[in-house]
């Protein structure tokens, strides 16, 4: 039996990290969003996909948390002489790997298959499975019209003010062969943003029967920590949208997809209102800057899923 980690974004793999020092590769299976995936300048970019393998694979660039360590940036510097788009940043090893994906996709191998064979090439013994192989993309509904989302994200610097997620196709994908609903013992979702990152996987019809139709538990990391978010605009996002952008509001945004919730040990405040949900809390440390503290907050998901069972 397999738990699942639901993941997207930085704080996603940085807590995925620390799961992987907690259990074996027959343990979890990581279900990646694909709603930030794009195409840009006849590249197929995978970027959630990335920043998991690569933080897995140990050659992340730590300062930024996505792309590579030891990158260099020949191949931007010359787009720029020829004044092409330059404002998603691709490193020179980065790149290889989207040419490399690009060529596999063009071939007729699927998301599935391409991102088995890179977690291979890197070194990465954990199973890395996109959400769906099918082109499920978000679009962020804003006051500056509908924008897909690395044009929100990167481009316009999360400066517009939300109103509305879309996630386009969600009705027709499936879920990632890799991951099989027969086979799963519990969830954690990652403290990633829940509208850009968790919503995605969790719109996907065959991902919404299993959590509730389901006979193992579910918990959830707060990406809220002392009303703020540890990374990204989470919390400005919940403000836009007339939500508490506190832990609480995560938790009533999931509500009853939880069983268990755990937030940081500076919103002890907050654990009532969250109760009264009928959610069980843990309070942990939940800003991981150390691998001891991945591997920390990873073993209270990993015992609080055992409580649960
Ligand atoms: N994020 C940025 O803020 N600026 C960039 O130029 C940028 C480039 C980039 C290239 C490859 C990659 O895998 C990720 C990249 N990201 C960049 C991060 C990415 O847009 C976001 O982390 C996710 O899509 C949100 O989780």
């Amino acid at each position: 039996m397999t738990i699942l980690a639901l993941t997207g974004g930085v704080g996603g793999a940085k807590l995925s990290l620390g799961l992987t020092h907690v259990l074996t590769p027959n343990e979890i299976t990581f279900v990646v969003n694909v709603g930030d995936d794009f195409e840009h300048m006849g590249l197929s970019i995978s970027p959630d996909i990335d920043t998991l393998t690569y933080t897995l694979a140990g050659v992340v660039n730590e300062a930024t948390g996505w792309g590579r360590a030891d990158e260099s940036w020949d191949c931007l510097t010359e787009l720029k002489s020829f004044e092409a788009d330059t404002w998603f940043q691709l490193g020179d090893r980065d790149l290889a790997l989207h040419l490399f994906r690009t060529a596999l996709l063009k071939r007729g191998k699927s998301l599935t298959e391409v991102t088995d064979i890179v977690c291979s090439r890197l070194g990465v013994k954990y199973k890395v499975a996109p959400a769906t192989d099918a082109s499920l993309r978000t679009r962020v509904v804003t006051d500056q019209g509908s924008l897909a989302f690395q044009d929100y994200f990167v481009r316009l610097k999360c400066e517009p003010k939300v109103s509305e997620l879309e996630y386009h196709q969600r009705t027709i994908a499936s879920l990632s062969p890799a991951i099989d609903p027969d086979d799963v013992s519990g969830v954690v979702i990652c403290p990633s943003n829940p509208f850009l990152s968790i919503d995605p996987i969790l719109e996907l019809d065959e991902m919404r029967s299993l959590l509730t139709n389901r006979d193992f538990p579910v918990v959830a990391v707060s990406p809220i920590v002392g009303d703020r978010a540890i990374k990204g605009p989470t919390a400005k996002m919940m403000r836009e949208m007339n939500m508490s952008a506190t832990c609480a509001g995560v938790a009533q945004h999931y509500h009853e997809l939880l069983d268990g919730y755990v937030i940081d040990d500076i919103d002890a405040h907050h654990a009532s209102e969250i109760e009264a949900l009928g959610i069980r809390i843990r309070n942990a440390p939940s800003i991981m800057r150390t691998i001891e503290d991945k591997v920390a907050l990873a073993k209270v998901c990993v015992d609080f899923l055992e409580e649960l069972r």
